[in-house]
């Protein structure tokens, strides 16, 4: 399989070079983001943007997921936040001239940026089987096709129904009941690619898949662990939290192959005293380890926690915790006590040493928080991985006391609230009965298919219907040119969408674009002004009003369509689609009387800030595993073996990219200029290879059924961790095997591919 670059990628291969950088925001983002707003919008729409940003009465920062302050700012925004506004706030266009103009084999040719550039979708539009050319259709034709391409099904489960992580509690809701009343539960979504495993421990260990921590407890910690994550770029606004934290006594360790800026040195941009001189050190301590080290780490440092313990009986771990709330310590604590330790230094590549001074902060804390995320999730061992972080925190009964927890930090501003709201493909039978009491009616109860799983279906012509709602499934999965020709397989897709982007150009024998307002946008489906709501990473639910005209008076709403579409498909018999669609406090209502944590919801949303939703372990150390208790496990060791001469490479995030759109081609904080086909090597490592640094290689990615090759990428020497390399997604998702996952949460191991480097002229 070979992918080459697409034809104006040239100009992305020849990038600019120069040292990475160590600090982040402060005056280089301040000034960014104005020209980034105003360059886009306009001074006046700009300013009505920005002042409705992450308000108490403005709307939800499209970004990411992390928490809002209690005292906000008048701009609690970040440089990336303000990029994503502005990227759906764009003036620009794709209406019916454009799709009249460039024939869909023309735009499969374009790159990820040059899509994203066009502007926004317009008007509903189909491509007929056999067409060359999108041609407009209206909502009501739109609606009937799908309607047609259900009905032609032999059974519900040919068709999937995908979600992003931006759509609202209110859409998922309707979206989840049509697919369900339908009567499927494939219903995969963008955590399958990136949070699933944290679900999947978590749930497994404390009894509930979502974080413990509230912003306080970062603030009242003592010691902050960062594991897998570059929030300079992906959670800006951390940045400040962690800088309260840090002024308030925490001690903050970063644990990366990469020295990320942000976590090294930050300039508040929120805070004009801290322009002048110097920024904060983030991050007491750097360990760099290798890439799917963390899991030995742990293991480590769980052993040295418990050698201390024998030492000084009562001084480190929290017996009376360990005895009242988990199970599971005799045999734990065996495990870790016969840890090799040329093992542990084989598989993290950081010195004794280095293990037992983390090991010693931990000690004399009095509490601890591990963050991570997706340098965690997408490996192989992910959900080992991180029952070893809950191992070492429950040790310390650092689970549901202030200033302790576990932090798994959520990348889609919505992504943890579609999950509350049952998009996920095997939601528990009583959440189901709950659904099937309130609609009377039987939800299916056969699990239904994840996102891998919907590839492998869709390649086995088992699918016929593919609705995306939001993101951009093509691009954000793994094996590009085997997930394209499964695509291809379908008989009708349907992206329900802003912006243009490669899944409207690789499709199923017919294919429809449904554009949609964006979170900016005032919605006022049904005549009147309507407010949707989100959850954050910790667990809190508030409001979302969009404020900007929207981008064209035919967008419907995400809970317009799916209500629209599903009593076309269903009829009107037993849901009030339309009443929902006509006042989401309908649809809030129904979310009461299924979802536990949602008593009082119109009322409570409405309160601003929010309110926050029950967690057990956090409140009152409640784990609703089947014995009541926390469970300590056993992780086996399963070190990676890395054939000689080859890498493991990790695919990340630049700084001018939000997922597969891609905003820019700078990445700022790691020098690279006007350009994203570069790979990331060890000097070390280039040195063994015989690779000169800035020459050109292709990465071929080595699997048990054969090669896959990405083309052409220059080569930067770089300070990461011996052996790791690291290159961008999604230029780089065609080297991800499908088949490459983790085990039990079936993510793709986007950090962790085997590759050899091959120089090309
Ligand atoms: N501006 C912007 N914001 C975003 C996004 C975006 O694309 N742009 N995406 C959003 C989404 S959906 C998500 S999920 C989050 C993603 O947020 P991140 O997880 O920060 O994103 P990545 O770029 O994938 O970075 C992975 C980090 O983990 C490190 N890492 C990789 N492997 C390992 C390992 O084995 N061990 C350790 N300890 N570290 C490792 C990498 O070096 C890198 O620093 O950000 C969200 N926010
Ligand atoms: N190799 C590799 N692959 C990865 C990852 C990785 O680290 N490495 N990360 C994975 C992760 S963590 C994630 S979350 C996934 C992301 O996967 P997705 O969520 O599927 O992808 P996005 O790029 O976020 O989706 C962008 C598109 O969403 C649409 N959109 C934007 N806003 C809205 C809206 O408000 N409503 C609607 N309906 N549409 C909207 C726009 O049309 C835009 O083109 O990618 C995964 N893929
Ligand atoms: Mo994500």
């Amino acid at each position: 399989m070979v992918r080459r670059a697409p034809r104006e990628d040239s100009r992305q291969d020849a990038p600019g070079v120069s040292a990475p950088k160590t600090t982040a925001a402060g005056n280089a983002a301040v000034s960014s983001i104005a020209e980034e707003v105003v360059g886009k919008l306009g001074v006046k729409r700009s300013a009505l943007t920005l002042l409705s940003l992450n308000q108490k009465k403005g709307f939800d920062c499209p970004g990411c997921a992390w928490p809002d302050p209690d005292h906000r700012h008048t701009f609690e925004f970040c440089e990336n936040g303000v990029k994503a506004v502005a990227e759906e706030a764009t003036p620009r266009r794709v209406d019916v001239e454009f799709f009249a103009e460039h024939p869909v084999s023309e735009l499969a040719e374009r790159t990820d940026y040059w899509l994203g550039q066009q502007g926004r979708l317009t008007e509903p539009m189909l491509l007929e089987a056999g067409g060359t050319h999108y041609r407009p259709v209206s909502w009501s034709e739109a609606f009937s096709v799908i309607a047609e391409e259900l009905a032609a099904m032999s059974s519900p489960h040919e068709a999937v129904f995908y979600t992003s992580g931006r759509t609202s509690n209110e859409a998922a809701f309707a979206y989840q009941l049509f697919a369900r009343k339908l009567g499927t539960n494939n219903l995969p979504d963008c955590s399958n690619m990136c949070h699933e495993s944290s679900g999947a421990a978590l749930s497994e260990t404390i009894g509930i898949g979502k974080g413990s921590v509230l912003l306080d407890d970062l603030y009242q910690s003592d010691l902050i662990v960062i594991c897998g994550q570059n929030p300079g770029t992906n959670h800006p606004r951390m940045l400040s939290a962690l800088e309260r934290a840090k002024r308030e006594g925490a001690r903050i360790v970063s644990v990366n192959p990469l020295p990320e800026a942000g976590l090294q040195e930050f300039l508040n941009p929120q805070r004009p005293g801290s322009y002048i001189g110097k920024g904060t050190e983030l991050a007491d301590r750097f360990l760099q380890l290798r890439l799917g080290g963390d899991q030995a780490l742990f293991a480590a440092l769980g052993s040295l926690l418990l050698a201390a313990e024998d030492k000084v009986p009562g001084a480190v771990l929290d017996r009376p915790f360990l005895d009242e709330h988990t199970t599971g310590f005799a045999a734990y604590a065996e495990h870790v006590r016969s840890l090799d330790r040329d093992e542990v230094l084989r598989a993290t590549g950081v010195p004794w040493s280095q293990i037992e001074e983390l090991a010693e902060e931990f000690i004399s804390a009095k509490s601890a928080v591990v963050c991570w995320a997706m340098g965690i999730t997408q490996h192989r061992d992910a959900v080992a991985t991180i029952r070893e972080f809950v191992n070492v925190l429950l040790l310390q009964g650092n689970i549901g006391r202030p200033g302790a927890g576990v932090c798994p930090v959520r990348g889609h501003s919505n992504v943890q609230g579609d999950r509350t709201m049952g998009i996920w493909e095997k939601m528990p039978d009583q959440w189901l009965d709950r659904l099937g009491a309130e609609f009377d009616f039987q939800p299916p109860r056969e699990h239904g298919l994840d996102t891998v799983d919907t590839i492998r279906a869709m390649r086995d012509g088992k699918i016929r219907v593919f609705m995306g709602m939001g993101g951009n499934f093509v691009r954000a999965t793994p094996d590009s040119d085997l997930t394209e020709s499964a695509l291809r397989s379908c008989a009708l897709t349907v992206q329900v969408s802003t912006k243009l982007n490669r899944s409207h150009t690789v499709t199923g024998r017919r294919a429809l674009i449904l554009p949609t307002l964006g979170r900016t946008e005032k919605d006022t489906t049904g005549g009147q002004e309507q407010v949707v709501s989100v959850e954050d990473s910790m667990g809190v639910v508030h409001g979302s009003r969009g404020k900007l005209r929207p981008a064209s008076s035919q967008l419907r709403s995400e809970v317009g369509i799916v209500c629209g579409l599903a009593e076309r498909v269903l009829g009107s018999d037993d849901v009030d689609w339309c009443a929902m669609a006509g006042d989401y406090a309908v649809i809030r209502d129904h979310i009461e009387a299924v979802v536990p944590g949602f008593t009082d919801y119109n009322a409570r949303v409405a309160v601003p800030g929010g309110f926050v939703l029950p967690h057990g372990p956090r409140d009152s150390r409640t784990f609703s595993t089947p014995d009541g208790k926390a469970h300590l496990t056993v992780n086996v060791l399963r070190p990676l073996e890395i054939p000689e001469g080859r890498l493991l490479l990790q695919t990340i995030r630049s700084h001018d990219q939000f997922n597969t759109t891609i905003y820019g081609l700078d990445d700022r904080y790691r020098g690279i200029s006007n350009g994203r086909r570069v790979v990331f090597v060890n000097p070390g490592d280039l040195h063994d290879l015989g690779i000169a640094d800035a020459s050109y290689v292709d990465l071929v990615s080595e699997w048990r059924d054969g090669d896959r090759r990405a083309e052409r990428f220059r080569v930067v020497s770089y300070p990461t961790a011996k052996g790791c390399a690291a290159a961008y997604f999604p230029e780089t998702n065609v080297l991800v095997p499908l088949d490459s996952v983790a085990e039990t949460s079936n993510t793709p191991t986007s950090k962790a591919i085997v590759v050899r480097l091959e120089p090309v002229p």
